[in-house]
Parts: structure tokens; C-alpha cells; sequence
């Protein structure tokens, strides 16, 4: 077939495998000696990203030229993944281009496989501004995002031994053909120093920040297309260098090889992405990091700003607006004042105006442990001039709220954003929550539980401040791409509108009774559940079986997410086997994976036990094809592809109350997975898109959780429970770990803790009944079937197309731009 791509931008196939071959052999200077994919994959993305860069430009000047609102999206995560795929998906060139490497001998998913992960987040939060920013792409929306490009990403997970050993993950080691660095936008990032006050002209206190440790932040751009529009928005990312001078003056002083090796302490700032998705509270490399991300963006955004406006400020908060990821990037708040009173000359009250009708905060988390606080003294040292306008700020909001709750004493101590104590510390969320326009959680319940508990007070005093926006994840990557089969199906079936308006999924629901449909749904299923066996048999000798469920929970480790439950419940069935009980058994087989952080000591026992209770039940012949357990390591971006289109059951597992949202179980919904799960996050929005019958609920709700905390008893029931206390037994005797004595103590002892938080034992029961039910469901196959197209075809809210137009409409309220090009 002769497929034409874009032929106005001299982008015929012909010229395109031109290109190909001219990156090839003059670009990479390869030949056909090279039997390494790479280099492929290289002029591969090279050809394609030339075919971005005209609309790329076209969008960056359209921007500029209507001088239109804009929105920047700050986040110490962007988890990308692969970007090749997504480009030719976007673009509309898949087919040719798979059509033009096989006719030059090339495999395609070779080429695609040899991209490594941008492994640039930790889990959800991250991989939520990946799908962000493509959405916001597609709906023509100009924003940009802003991140940290660090040298190393979210480490690799190695399975040694059955516990989790950490790799540096250097993912720029061969290059990053995707992006393009930007010297002359550098932005110079103060740190340390010191501050001198003096009374100007005007009667007006002003504060220099002087003698500072200066580094420089230069930019590095990645494009990011929308879905076949036109449009290509940018992802900017700071990489920290050290400064000229911060050479020369120890050069002169004559200490070149010290001052070449200084050169290190300032670019350590962007080395490395912290792998904790909780707080590591403390660490000044990290507030380094958050600092550069606020100082280099605000000064990239001011800076365009006084290109076009000088310094009248007086529409900027008009025509810009900053969503902040969670706190993380909340720091922005004091910089912006910074830099409008020191820089710009601008006085307090305009300043402050402008900021808090400019951010906008993110939150992701109700663990309290999960909340950034810093210490005042560690603060003043690294960045003296910001702690002094917080402490500003904290006094005039204050003064706020003593006028509006005279004499509440208690009330001003709570709501401060100092909190005293032996050591004073800087409430980061505080900080945001006063310095913005909006402040939103990421589900309906977590929304709620935000406005009722930790936020209680500031929803009291501005209630219009608080919002809901319900997570999505991008069809694009997470049904389109990665699941072809599926999606062609549903292209033939309902037409192709859903790509752009997930809701159109509803079309499926009444091929549900269409048993023509439903066998083809079904061969789809069964060929990915063996497109994931045959992937996974590369790492494992274990022969699973395409018949049995595939039961997967694939997420971080935490306690809270409960994979300990899931364990349980293996154990469990491995202990019904033993004794014979097996009448209407259903095949299943039980896929985990997920990384822990590196100082987290339970999630990493939690992946020993997963691994040695793997290999006992997986190396006894007793136990057959009934049940396997497998632990996928180094779980991420281009492995959750691979995984969902093969999932049956998808686990949702988390104590109520706990997981703000979640996100994984989006993507098991749309690729046609059934959900077992609590009500916590989203979890509860997807059961009531998909209809109760539809979807296997247990557990305590989010109150209840609340309620039994004040008087759990887990040994009551323990004993109370002959499974579990039969699971416990075999736990205690050591049969999981005959050569390993006492390690699993601490789960042990966690389990039957009456101030266990997670409460595993109080919803051992409930889950156990509800895995009977899915086993009893998966019997029937056809109708099984029938739940799945339910699910896909009720999945249409969980886009984060429908997301973002949320936050646009009611946050940002930008108006789409047309790239009005002819390509
Ligand atoms: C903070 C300080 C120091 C070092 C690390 C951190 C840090 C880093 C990442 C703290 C938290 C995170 C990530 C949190 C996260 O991923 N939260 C998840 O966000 C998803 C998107 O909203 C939700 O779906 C999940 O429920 C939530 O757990």
C-alpha cells in the first residue's frame, strides 16, 4: 500500500524513508553491519520528530502572536514513559511508518522496545501530568508544562533472592533524541546569602538578597502533540549547571581543579528524581530541587511577560495561571511575591493580589505523614529571602483570620502556616492553600474527606476555594496504543469519535447482548492474556495458563494499598488446595508488581513475602494450573502497556479512606477489566459508572474505618475466623520461609496490631467473599464478557479529556487555540 504522509510538508513516505535512511547512515553512521536496534529507533524518532517541529513552531508563535491566557502546570514529575509510539499514534502515521520499516527489514515493536522508559515520577502523580498534558494538547489548550530533568529516573527494580535491589536508572546514557536544550532561555537560581533591608523613595520597606551561591537553570524542551490537530505543546525541563564566574572566581584564586569539581554541587541539584512517593521530610538536596523548578519556571514566565508588557503587571494574573502538583512545586507562591517586589518593584498588596488570583494547588494525599513540612532554620539557611516573605504572608493571613474569628486563639494556631513547636516548621500546604484561587482533590470522596478533616478549617473560612476534579488517565496511550486489537474492535463497531470523547464508549453497551461481538471481544482478551505470558516468559520458567483469571495488582508498595490482603487471600487458596477443597475451583493466576520506596521497610518485606510465597506455591505439584502467583519486577510506564489489555481482575484493595484516587484502576476499566475493590477514590465513582452488579465491592467503608479504629481487635477476629487464623498458622510456622527464620515476624506482628491503620485483618472476610464471587462469575464466561464490554463501554468519564475540560472550565478558563495549519 501506498500511504502519503503529509505530503505538504515534503513528507512523502518516500522522503520519509529518505530521512530514515539519511539519520541512519550520516546522522548515526551505522550501516548494515549495525545489528542493534537502537540506532534504528534512533533515526526512526529523528524522522518523526522532524515531522513535529514545523507545528511545534506554528503553535509556540500562534500562542505568542494572540497573546492568549495561558496555564503552566508545575510538577516535580512528568513519568512520560515511551514517547515513539504516542508521536505516531498523535500524528496519524502508525501504519505507514510499521509498513515502511517491514519493508526494510525492520520489526517495529523492536525499534519501540529499544526507547527506554522517561521514568521521571514515582507512580500516579507523575504519570497524572503525563496524561495531563496530552490532553490539554488535544483539546487545543495552551498550556505548558513545567519539570525537573533529571539525570536519573525512578530506579530499576531488581528481584534478587526475592527482595528488591535498587539500580540507578541513567536513561539519558545514549541520548534523548525527543528533546531540544534551549541555552538562551537559561534563568540564574539564587541560594544561601543573606538579606539587607533599606526604605525607598516611596516610603516603601525593600529587601536585596545578596551574597548568594547563584546556579544557572537551562531548559530542555520534549514536544507534545495533540491527537492528529495540529497542535504540539511543550514540556519544559530545568537542568541545574554551575554558573561561568562560579568558575573563574576559583580559577583565579588558582584552584582550577576545585573549582571544576564545584561544578558538581551544583548540577547534583537536577541528578537525581527522589524515589519516595511519600515525604522524605527534610533533605535539603530536595528543597533545592523544588526551589530551582519554581525560580526557573516563574522567571520563564515574568520574563516573557516583560518582553511583551514591561513591568505593568496589572493583567498578568489575567492572562496567566500555575497549577501546582500537589506541594511540591508550592514554594512558587513566595517566589512569585519575590519576584514581583524585588524584581519588578511592585508593592505588597498588588503583589499579593496577583498571586492568589494566579496558583492554584493540587492535593494527592491525606496521609498526615505524607505532608511537607520544613524546618524554619534549614529554610532561612538555603533560601533566606523566601522564608522572610512567608513569614510575611503568614502574618498578614493572620490578621485575617483574627478579623474574622476575634480572639480564637486555638484557630489561629492551627490555621498558621509556622507551626511551633520544639522546632518551627513551614506548613507547605498551608502556604499553598492561602496562596491560591483554588485548591482541589483528585476524587469525589477525597475531595470531601479534605473539606471535612485536614482542610476543615480553611474550607470554614473560604468554602468557594475548594473544588473536586476527578482523575482520568489518556485513551490515547491507555486503549488506542496500547491495546490495537481492542480498539480497532471498537472503531469498527461505534466509529472512531470516542479517541477525542471517551463518553461515546456508552455505544458499546447494547453490543453487550451481541454474541457475535462478545466472541471477538473474548478472542481479544484471550490474545493479550497470551501476548502477556509470552512477554513474561522471558524473565519466568512459570507456565500459566490462558484460561485461569488474571488477577493483577500492579501499583507502589505501600501498607495502605494492601497488597498484604491480596497475599492473604493467595495464601488462602493455596491452603484450600492443601486440604482438598477445591469442588468448583476456578483457575487463577495472581500477577504483582511494584516498586518500594528505598527506606521503606514493610513494603520491601511485603515483596519478600510476595516472592517466597511465589515460589512455594509455584514449585508444588499439588498445586498445578489451580493457582500460580507471579511478582512482576521493575513495574512501570511500558510495563503497565503490556499488562492491562491482558488483565481479568483488576485489585483495588486500599483501606477506605486512604487512596486519594488511583489510577490504574482507570486503565484496567477501559481496556475491559473487572474490578474488585473497596470504596476509597475513585473506586467509587467507577462502581457507580459501571452499575453494582457490574463490579465486586467489600470492605469497610471510610467511616467505618474511622469508627473500628477507636476499638480494633484483630486477634478477636483472627480466632473468630478459621481461614484466617489458618493463613496466620502457616504464616507463623515459618512456611514460607523454612530456611529464613523470623522474617516475616514484623508482617506478622503489623497484621495483629490493634492500631494497625490499614486494618487487613477487618476486611479479611469481606474480600475472601467477594473472590468467591468473581470465581463464581468467571465460570460464566459469556457473561463475564458481558461485564467486561460494560466496564469499557462505562469508562468514558475516566479520560482526562473530560478531567481537563474540568479544571479549564472551572479553574483556568482558557479558550482553545486553532493551530491553523494545513498539515
Ligand atoms: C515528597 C517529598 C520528598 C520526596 C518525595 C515526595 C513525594 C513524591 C511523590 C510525595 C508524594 C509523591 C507522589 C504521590 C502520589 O503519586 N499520589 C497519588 O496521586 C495519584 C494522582 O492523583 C492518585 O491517584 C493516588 O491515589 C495518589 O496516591
Amino acid at each position: 500500500s501506498t500511504i502519503t504522509i503529509l505530503p505538504e510538508l515534503g513528507m512523502a513516505e518516500q522522503d520519509f524513508v529518505a530521512d530514515f535512511k539519511r539519520y541512519y547512515s550520516h546522522r548515526l553512521g551505522r550501516d548494515e553491519n549495525c545489528t542493534s536496534p537502537h540506532y534504528a529507533y534512533e533515526a526512526l524518532s529523528m524522522a518523526i520528530s522532524d515531522r513535529l517541529i514545523e507545528r511545534w513552531k506554528k503553535t509556540y508563535n500562534t500562542y505568542k502572536e494572540t497573546d492568549c491566557k495561558r496555564a503552566y502546570y508545575l510538577s516535580m514529575e512528568f513519568l512520560m514513559g515511551r514517547t515513539l509510539s504516542n508521536a505516531m499514534l498523535n500524528l496519524g502515521i502508525t501504519e505507514a511508518v510499521e509498513q515502511a520499516m517491514y519493508d526494510l527489514g525492520l520489526e517495529m515493536e523492536e525499534l519501540v522496545e529499544s526507547e527506554p522508559d522517561a521514568g521521571l515520577g514515582n507512580g500516579g502523580l507523575g504519570r497524572l501530568a503525563a496524561c495531563f498534558i496530552d490532553s490539554c494538547a488535544t483539546l487545543r489548550l495552551p498550556v505548558t508544562g513545567y519539570g525537573l530533568r533529571y539525570e536519573y529516573g525512578m530506579f530499576s527494580q531488581d528481584i534478587i533472592n526475592g527482595e528488591q535491589v535498587e539500580k540507578p536508572d541513567h536513561w539519558l546514557r545514549n541520548g534523548n533524541v525527543w528533546e531540544i536544550e534551549r541555552p538562551e532561555y537559561t534563568h540564574r537560581i539564587k541560594f544561601g546569602g543573606r538579606t539587607e533591608s533599606h526604605i525607598d523613595e516611596f516610603g516603601n520597606k525593600r529587601t536585596s538578597w545578596m551574597d548568594t551561591q547563584d546556579i544557572l537553570a537551562v531548559p530542555y524542551d520534549t514536544p507534545i502533540p495533540g491527537y492528529r490537530n495540529g497542535t504540539v505543546n511543550t514540556l519544559r525541563l530545568w537542568k541545574a549547571t554551575a554558573t561561568e564566574e562560579f568558575n573563574l572566581q576559583e580559577f583565579n584564586a588558582g584552584d582550577y581543579a576545585e573549582s571544576v569539581a564545584a561544578k558538581n554541587t551544583a548540577e547534583n541539584i537536577t541528578m537525581v528524581l527522589y524515589p519516595n512517593d511519600a515525604n522524605e521530610n527534610g533533605k535539603a538536596l530536595r528543597l533545592r530541587q523544588q526551589y530551582l523548578l519554581a525560580s526557573a519556571s516563574l522567571q520563564d514566565v515574568i520574563g516573557s511577560w516583560v518582553g511583551r508588557h514591561g513591568n505593568n503587571f496589572s493583567e498578568f494574573a489575567a492572562k496567566n495561571t500555575f497549577q501546582l502538583n500537589d506541594t511540591h512545586p508550592s514554594i512558587a507562591v513566595a517566589e512569585l511575591m519575590r519576584l514581583l517586589l524585588d524584581v519588578h518593584g511592585l508593592v505588597w498588596d498588588d503583589a499579593w493580589a496577583i498571586t492568589r488570583k494566579t496558583m492554584a494547588y493540587t492535593n494527592h494525599t491525606l496521609l498526615p505523614e505524607a505532608l511537607e513540612r520544613w524546618s524554619v532554620s534549614l529554610f532561612k539557611q538555603l533560601l533566606p529571602r523566601l522564608m522572610e516573605i512567608i513569614f510575611d504572608i503568614n502574618a498578614h493571613f493572620m490578621a485575617e483570620v483574627s478579623a474574622h474569628w476575634p480572639g480564637d486563639t486555638d484557630r489561629l494556631r492551627r490555621m498558621s502556616i509556622i507551626e511551633e513547636g520544639d522546632e518551627q516548621h513551614v506548613r507547605m500546604a498551608y502556604l499553598a492553600i492561602v496562596g491560591s484561587y483554588s485548591v482541589n482533590g483528585v476524587a469525589a470522596l477525597h475531595s470531601k474527606l479534605l473539606q471535612q478533616g485536614l482542610f476543615r478549617d480553611f474550607y470554614e473560612f473560604w468554602p468557594d476555594k475548594f473544588n473536586n476534579k476527578t482523575n482520568g488517565v489518556t485513551p490515547r496511550r491507555w486503549l488506542a496504543a496500547c491495546n490495537p486489537e481492542l480498539a480497532e474492535l471498537i472503531t469498527a463497531t461505534i466509529g472512531n469519535g470516542w479517541l477525542t470523547d471517551l463518553s461515546q464508549l456508552k455505544k458499546l453497551e447494547p453490543f453487550a447482548e451481541d454474541k457475535k461481538f462478545r466472541k471477538r471481544w473474548h478472542e481479544i482478551k484471550q490474545g493479550a492474556k497470551q501476548k502477556l505470558i509470552d512477554y513474561k516468559k522471558h524473565e519466568h520458567d512459570v507456565d500459566f495458563n490462558v484460561d485461569a483469571i488474571f488477577d493483577v495488582q500492579v501499583k507502589r508498595v505501600h501498607e495502605y494499598k494492601r497488597q498484604l490482603l491480596n497475599v492473604l487471600h493467595v495464601i488462602h487458596l493455596y491452603d484450600r488446595i492443601k486440604r482438598g477443597d477445591t469442588a468448583n475451583w476456578t483457575d487463577r493466576c495472581v500477577l504483582i508488581g511494584g516498586k518500594a520506596a528505598p527506606g521503606y521497610y514493610m513494603a520491601k518485606k511485603i515483596i519478600k513475602l510476595i516472592n517466597n510465597v511465589s515460589n512455594v506455591i509455584n514449585s508444588d505439584p499439588d498445586v498445578g494450573r489451580k493457582l500460580k502467583l507471579v511478582f512482576l519486577p521493575n513495574y512501570r510506564v511500558s510495563a503497565m502497556e503490556k499488562i492491562c489489555p491482558g488483565a481479568d481482575l483488576s485489585e483495588q484493595i486500599s483501606t477506605a479512606g486512604k487512596e486519594a484516587s488511583g489510577t490504574g484502576n482507570m486503565k484496567f476499566m477501559m481496556n475491559g477489566a473487572l474490578t474488585i475493590g473497596t470504596l476509597d477514590g475513585a473506586n467509587i465513582e467507577i462502581r457507580e459508572e459501571v452499575g453494582d452488579e457490574n463490579f465486586f465491592l467489600f470492605g469497610l467503608t471510610e467511616e467505618q474505618v474511622e469508627e473500628m479504629s477507636r476499638h480494633y481487635d484483630p486477634n478477636a477476629i483472627i480466632n473468630q475466623d478459621e481461614d484466617l487464623l489458618r493463613v496466620i498458622k502457616l504464616l507463623e510456622c515459618g512456611h514460607f520461609n523454612q530456611f529464613e527464620p523470623g522474617i516475616f515476624d514484623d508482617i506478622l506482628a503489623s497484621i495483629k496490631s490493634p492500631h494497625d491503620p490499614w486494618m487487613t485483618a477487618a476486611d479479611f472476610r469481606s474480600f475472601i467473599d467477594a473472590q468467591k464471587r468473581v470465581e463464581a462469575a468467571y465460570k460464566d464466561q459469556d457473561h463475564w464478557t458481558k461485564m467486561s464490554i460494560l466496564n469499557c463501554a462505562a469508562s468514558g468519564k475516566f479520560s482526562t479529556d473530560r478531567t481537563i475540560t474540568d479544571y479549564n472550565t472551572e479553574i483556568w478558563k482558557l479558550k482553545p487555540v486553532n493551530i491553523d495549519n494545513k498539515f
